[in-house]
């Protein structure tokens, strides 16, 4: 892909209540995510509000903006609500579950509507999705509905791409309390991005199938050069060796083997990248997220936590389910990359 300068897509961890001053001072707000809020999304002029209905714990409410340093436009098209400028989008898609359409059929035509929406206004570089829907560990006719959700993503990006190996976004799935299946994503049109694995974790998409008949689609993380700016974001990572489950029921064990994943991944990358690169730490997080199943397990969270990543404004608690039922964390981040050359 052709590389553009000057341009750039940062996250910033903004507290509500400084929220308004922030958007004066800041000209092209893309969108801003706000956790534990159950209204519905809108259009606004300026910029996307995204409700997510993840309960947010422990800090002052904070809420995550994207910022770029285009200007840009808040539109919707079909089901998609989104705000694009010339080089990047953000959108976000959300479905209301029927009695007729399961879960996986949900799932299908929300990812087909993304699919092709990029392709009609051009953002064929699908880089972060994040799934948000309830009730993700409960059955549904005999099937978990985390499986029924997989089959339903892995069949439009099957038809999409035939092959998933290269094309998948890094991703995250977590069990809301309410709402509908919600879909928020990012996707880029001139930008050098790559799709990248954990050698310490098998690819999500080889999954055996004893994890679901089809498998869960999604990279452990994506690498974009914006021009101006590089970023890794780095997909929900938990408790996973190869493709098998740690530590059940301990969630320290589980924080610890999961920032075990998150060092190996950032090395990974940085390998991967350019030799060159300055080391990719943990605690050089521009936002790392922690989704625990248990609010109770916050002070043992933020321990841990606090301990790998000392700015307070780059940390945030969400209360969500894993979508393993034995696991009871998930740790997602954005980290800025700095190359030499
Ligand atoms: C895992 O590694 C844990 O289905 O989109 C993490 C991130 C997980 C994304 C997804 C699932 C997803 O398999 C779960």
């Amino acid at each position: 892909m052709r590389e553009t300068k000057n341009k750039t897509l940062s996250v910033t961890l903004v507290p509500e209540r400084d929220l308004k001053e922030f958007s004066l001072c800041n000209n092209n707000i893309l969108a801003a995510v706000f956790y534990g809020n159950n209204t519905s999304i809108s259009l606004s002029q300026d910029y996307l509000r995204v409700p997510v209905s993840l309960p947010q714990v422990g800090e002052e409410p904070l809420v995550e903006v994207w910022v770029s340093d285009l200007p840009n436009e808040v539109n919707q098209f079909e089901n998609i609500y989104y705000a694009a400028n010339s080089e990047m989008v953000f959108g976000s898609i959300n479905f209301r579950e029927t009695k007729t359409d399961g879960l996986d059929k949900l799932a299908f035509r929300a990812y087909k509507e993304i699919l092709s929406f990029l392709d009609r206004i051009e953002f064929p570089f699908l880089a972060r999705c994040w799934n948000y829907f309830p009730d993700i560990n409960l059955e549904s006719n005999g099937i978990e509905r985390y499986k029924l959700f997989c089959s339903g993503r892995h069949e439009a990006f099957l038809k999409k791409y035939q092959s998933m190996h290269g094309y998948l976004p890094a991703a995250s799935a977590v069990g809301s309390q309410s709402g509908p299946l919600t879909i928020n994503f990012i996707a880029a049109r001139n930008c050098t991005g790559e799709h990248i694995e954990n050698p310490r974790q098998v690819s999500a998409y080889k999954y055996p199938t004893s994890y679901g008949e089809h498998s869960p689609s999604f990279a452990r993380a994506t690498y974009i050069d914006w021009g101006e700016s590089k970023y890794l974001y780095v997909a929900g990572t938990a408790s996973i060796i190869g493709h098998k489950s740690c530590h059940i029921d301990n969630p320290l064990l589980q924080l610890q083997e999961t920032q075990e994943n998150l060092d190996s991944l950032l090395n990974h990358s940085r390998y991967l990248l350019n030799r060159n690169a300055e080391k990719v730490d943990i605690a050089d997080a521009t936002v790392i997220k922690t989704y625990m199943r248990d609010a109770n397990s916050l002070s043992l969270v933020k321990k841990l936590m606090e301990e790998r990543v000392t700015d307070a404004q780059s940390r945030l608690y969400l209360v969500g389910d894993i979508c393993r039922k034995e696991l009871l964390l998930e740790v997602e981040g954005v980290w800025s990359v700095n190359s030499s050359d």
